[in-house]
């Protein structure tokens, strides 16, 4: 490792690390202030609907046109002018783009408001709203519009087994090894805007502290209820404390 490409959490006077690969998980709180619905906190989506009658593989097969219709909404209130990138979303990319060392971007989101901010690499592990997925083919294509218990997929040419490329509960999230093996290189772990109440992204607190070199931040609204397995917290609307943790991160701002 060379020190003068090695990072450091600049504020922390007995912890300072060496850091060169970061990981960091982002959740719904991150893109709220872009106009998206949480989904536990009051009002959040899952205040509203039933989430086994619509986030369930079993509810897909029991009644696909309510599922559609579900993430159709979604799907459209997303592509609205007025849902944008925030500043939050702004830091991280900056973060991956000046960062020395690497910065591995795991998300909860659906949306796409990381790779609009100008993030390239995403990892998506509970899917993509803006894109459908064939049940029966396995095929995985960008969807924009609504998706119907008639839709067509262009490869295997079957009718309405296009459903969203989302990851319902009781399914496996996507990309779990490559996952896995960026907290086994992390230095830093770094939870932003997640309520941590959804397994296995819950669980990467507590998988990386059992390496005892890594360190982990918390940045969100409020406390949580896994906020004691952190290092340290900082609590706020993300896209204020997010910036200001990025420019600590990059060295922009001095030792407080
Ligand atoms: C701000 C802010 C601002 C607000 N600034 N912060 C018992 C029964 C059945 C299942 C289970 C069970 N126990 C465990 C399970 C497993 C289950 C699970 O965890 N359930 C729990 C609810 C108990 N998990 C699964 O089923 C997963 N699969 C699985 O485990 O497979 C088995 C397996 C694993 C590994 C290897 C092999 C096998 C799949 C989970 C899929 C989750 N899917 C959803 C829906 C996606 C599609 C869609 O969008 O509709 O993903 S659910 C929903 O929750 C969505 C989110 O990604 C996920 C996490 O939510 P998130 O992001 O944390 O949002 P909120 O609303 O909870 O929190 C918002 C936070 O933001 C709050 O903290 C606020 O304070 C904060 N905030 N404004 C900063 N401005």
């Amino acid at each position: 490792m060379i020190w003068s490409r090695i990072g450091r959490i600049a504020d922390l006077p007995t912890n300072v690390l060496p850091i060169t690969t970061i990981v960091i998980l982002t959740g719904a709180g991150v893109s709220q202030e872009s106009g998206l619905d949480t989904f536990r906190d009051r009002g959040g989506v899952w205040s509203r609907v039933n989430l086994e009658d619509l986030a369930t593989p079993q509810a897909f097969h029991r009644d696909p046109a309510q599922v559609h219709a579900f993430y159709n909404d979604r799907r459209a209130r997303l592509q609205q002018p007025d849902i944008q990138p925030n500043p939050a979303h702004l830091a991280l990319a900056r973060l991956q783009r000046d960062w020395p060392g690497e910065v591995v971007l795991v998300t909860q989101n659906v949306d796409d408001l990381h790779e609009r901010a100008g993030t390239p690499r995403v990892i998506h592990m509970h899917g993509e709203l803006l894109k459908a997925r064939c049940e029966q083919c396995g095929l995985i294509l960008p969807w924009l519009g609504p998706l119907s218990v008639v839709s067509k997929c262009p490869a295997c040419r079957d009718y309405g087994r296009l459903r969203p490329h989302v990851v319902w509960f009781g399914e496996v999230p996507l990309e779990l090894p490559r996952i896995y093996d960026a907290l086994a290189r992390a230095d830093l772990f770094v939870s932003i805007g997640t309520s941590g109440s959804v397994y296995p992204a819950a669980g990467f607190v507590g998988h990386v502290r059992s390496e005892a070199k890594v360190r982990c931040v918390e940045l969100n609204l409020e406390p949580q209820s896994g906020s004691g397995q952190f290092d340290e917290s900082d609590y706020g609307p993300a896209s204020l404390i997010l910036p200001a943790f990025v420019d600590r991160l990059l060295g922009r701002v001095p030792p407080g």
